[in-house]
């Protein structure tokens, strides 16, 4: 940051940022040197047909990799690209399996300084970080849903809020995962439940695991009961004993339903 005097107009222009009702976006300057951080995941959204990539500041990698708080100050950037598609609308895989990045669509970012946050009711705040979205040429977009990313993220508190927090820290699992095939379990693989619709007996067990790469989440829709968020690999356990069908989603990527009939 550049000295600047301090003069009386600054210090009151100050004293408003720091005003109640002053949080929200504009709190979050475009990153634009984001390609000088560090880029700790690639993600392909098969659900929305994106290629994703996160960057994040260096002291906020080096705090997640050593199991420390996420310092103040950090910067995470998501840039969404479209991922490029065949005639048929499916996307185009390179020799490693992955979608082929397209334009940017967006890029959303999340910055965590000390203080801010503090406006937000307890039920929607989320610690010490604000949320942006901006289109690719760096300009805020004053019409997205602010709210729903404090809303999705919440649930993540556990992790400070990132959900790709393990991918940040290095920890994500990777190799291929031995899927089960029995009659009460579900994989989780390419951004859908498979079987989609399934049926067992009061009182079975049903079996999720997830062999995607990025991390899912089973969330019944009726209860609003969440798993814990399920990495490549981790299992999900959990009985009906009640007949009836349950219908569930992936509590990070609503699009992705599933229902379990218990009769
Ligand atoms: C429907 C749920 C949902 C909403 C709404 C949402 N996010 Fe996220 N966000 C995710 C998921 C899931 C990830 C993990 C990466 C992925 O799967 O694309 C993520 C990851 C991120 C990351 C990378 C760091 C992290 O937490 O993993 C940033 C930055 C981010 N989101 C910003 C935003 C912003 C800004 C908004 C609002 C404009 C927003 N998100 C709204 C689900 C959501
Ligand atoms: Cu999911």
């Amino acid at each position: 940051m550049k000295r600047r005097v301090i003069t009386p107009l600054v210090v009151t222009a100050l004293a408003l940022l720091a005003a109640p009702g002053s949080a929200g976006p504009e709190k979050i300057a475009f990153p634009a040197g984001y390609k000088s951080h560090v880029l700790y995941a690639t993600v392909d959204r098969y659900d929305i047909k994106q290629h994703r990539e996160l960057y994040g500041t260096p002291e906020a990698v080096q705090a997640a990799k050593a199991g420390r708080p996420i310092p103040s100050g950090s910067v995470l950037t998501l840039v969404q690209y479209k991922a490029q598609v065949d005639a048929q609308g499916t996307p185009v895989k390179d020799a490693s399996g992955r979608f082929v990045k397209g334009d940017v669509i967006a890029l959303t970012v999340m910055e965590k300084r000390a203080g801010w946050g503090a406006e937000y009711p307890a039920d929607l705040r989320n610690g010490d970080w604000e949320y942006a979205a901006f289109s690719p040429d760096g300009k805020l977009n004053e019409k997205a849903n602010y709210k729903a990313c404090f809303q999705c993220h919440k649930p993540h508190e556990k992790q400070d809020f990132v959900i790709s927090l393990a991918s940040l820290a290095g920890k994500f699992p990777t190799g291929a995962v031995a899927t089960k095939t029995g009659a009460n379990d579900v994989t989780v693989a390419g951004f859908a439940f498979g079987p989609k619709a399934l049926t067992v007996g009061p009182g079975q067990s049903v079996t999720w695991t997830n062999a995607d790469n990025s991390p899912h989440q089973i969330a019944l829709a009726k209860s609003q009961e969440r798993s814990p968020v399920l990495l490549k690999g981790q299992s999900h356990s959990r009985a009906f004993a009640a007949p009836g069908v349950y219908d569930y989603m992936c509590g990070l990527h609503p699009s992705m339903k599933g229902s379990i009939e218990v009769k």
